[in-house]
């Protein structure tokens, strides 16, 4: 049996209905990166940076897992602790696609985190009206989500699991962002074999021993199989 870690983006979420950041119709079309996912740009106009991620949340809590999110909730039924998941994601339709090991390398949208008292708390509803921690009653709650310039959550247990990797799948990510984008390397590192399953290349490639080309709910569903 081997050890799998299975590295996802927005691609994979796509046709369930959820923008990818960097096509001609993405995200960052109409949101400067630098005013809506940096720490600076939410210092400089929380409100803006609060309603990008209220608006997002919606859409989360709106969309379905699709084939690609069911396929690999089978896959981790099958192989257990064997499996995994890493995603850049912060939506949640890996859990409601049936995975329930899964690392949110980029943080969490319904997930709001207390920058006073550190605590972090499920949140479904707008983070715009001044809400206060329920924990330690602070108005001080921001997105749980990883910023450029911010550290990327659980980087030991993830490059632990590279390191232990038989085979390394990037699933629909563009490789622009790192260090999500230089795990192939560890992986390659490591020995394993890489796999990319993208609707076209992505960055790197070219370090990945074999590319499959098409929609993440097509493709997935074949490799699991
Ligand atoms: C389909 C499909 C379908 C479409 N089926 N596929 C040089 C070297 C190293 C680092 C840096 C560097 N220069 C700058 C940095 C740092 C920076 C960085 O990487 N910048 C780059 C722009 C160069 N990184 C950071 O700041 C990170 N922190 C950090 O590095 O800390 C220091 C550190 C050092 C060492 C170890 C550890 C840490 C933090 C990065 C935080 C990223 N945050 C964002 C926004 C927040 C989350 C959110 O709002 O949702 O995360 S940016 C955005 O990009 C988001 C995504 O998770 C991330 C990746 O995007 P993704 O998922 O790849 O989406 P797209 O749109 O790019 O691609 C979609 C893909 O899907 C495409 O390929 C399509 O083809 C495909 N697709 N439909 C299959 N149906």
């Amino acid at each position: 049996m081997q050890n799998i870690v299975i590295l996802t983006g927005a691609g994979i979420s796509a046709e369930s209905g959820l923008k990818t950041f960097r096509a001609e119709d993405g995200l960052w079309e109409n949101h400067p990166v630098e005013e809506v996912a940096t720490p600076e740009g939410f210092a400089r106009d929380p409100d803006l940076v609060q309603r990008f991620y209220d608006e997002r949340r919606m859409r989360v809590l709106a969309a379905q897992p699709n084939p690609a999110h069911e396929a690999l909730g089978r896959l981790e039924r099958e192989l257990g602790d064997r499996l995994l998941i890493v995603t850049q994601n912060i939506d949640d339709l890996h859990e409601r696609g049936g995975a329930g090991r899964v690392l949110h390398m980029h943080g969490e949208v319904l997930s709001a985190w207390c920058q006073r008292c550190d605590a972090r708390h499920r949140w479904e509803r707008s983070l715009r009206d001044g809400p206060s921690c329920p924990s330690c009653e602070m108005v001080s709650l921001r997105p749980d989500i990883v910023w450029f310039g911010e550290m990327p959550y659980q980087m030991g247990r993830i490059f632990g699991a590279l390191e232990q990797a038989d085979l390394f799948v990037s699933i629909g990510t563009s490789g622009a962002v790192y260090p999500a984008a230089a795990f192939v390397q560890h992986a390659r590192d490591a020995r394993a074999r890489t796999l990319e399953l993208n609707l076209e290349r992505s960055a790197g490639s070219a370090l990945f021993d074999e590319t499959r080309l098409g929609p993440a709910s097509k493709l997935v569903p074949q490799f699991v199989q």
